[in-house]
């Protein structure tokens, strides 16, 4: 089946700590994705043939994320159409004030959808792409739904220790 979600990071590095959250959730969902390296400032030769042939190759949303000097997601924005969630990395530096502002200041005409820091990004990018697809995906829409209601299930009604 074609990959309908681009992951793209601009190292390895971002990964582990980051972008593999953002892949197990649509696992969780059923959505199959592509995790891809492209680097702004080490590829930018990869990063103009993702972007510009990503609709071609399929994709409808594609989630980049990028930590410091973070042109990734706003770079791939500039040469497509389809919609950029971005995700800022947190750096070592600066704990990814660096890559949310390089990332969440668009000027106006070229749009990249700003998540969180970090995991809670990375997984918000998921479900964000998920929703998107699930408006011409009825089963997807269902599974989005008992995501939610499993997650909603799990909140315990008063806290205990140890937990
Ligand atoms: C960015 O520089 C990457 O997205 C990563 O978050 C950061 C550091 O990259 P490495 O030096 O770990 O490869 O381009």
């Amino acid at each position: 089946m074609t990959a309908k979600v681009a992951i793209i990071m601009g190292s390895q590095s971002d990964w582990p700590t980051t972008m593999k959250y953002a892949a197990d959730t649509l696992a969780e969902l059923g959505v199959v994705y592509e995790a891809r390296i492209v680097s702004a400032h080490r590829t930018p030769d990869r990063l103009y043939e993702f972007a510009k042939g990503a609709k071609a190759e399929g994709f409808s949303v594609i989630i980049a994320g990028a930590g410091g000097a973070a042109h990734l997601p706003g770079m791939t924005a500039s040469m497509t159409s389809l919609p950029v969630l971005g995700v800022p990395v947190e750096s070592h530096a600066l704990k990814g004030q660096d890559s949310l502002y390089s990332i969440v200041q668009m000027p106006a005409g070229i749009p990249v959808g700003t998540l969180a820091i970090g995991k809670a990004g990375a997984v918000n990018a998921a479900l964000l792409a998920a929703a998107i697809l699930a408006l011409n995906d009825k089963a997807l829409a269902g599974r989005l739904e008992a995501w939610r209601a499993k997650q909603t299930a799990a909140v315990a009604a008063a806290p205990r220790d140890g937990a």
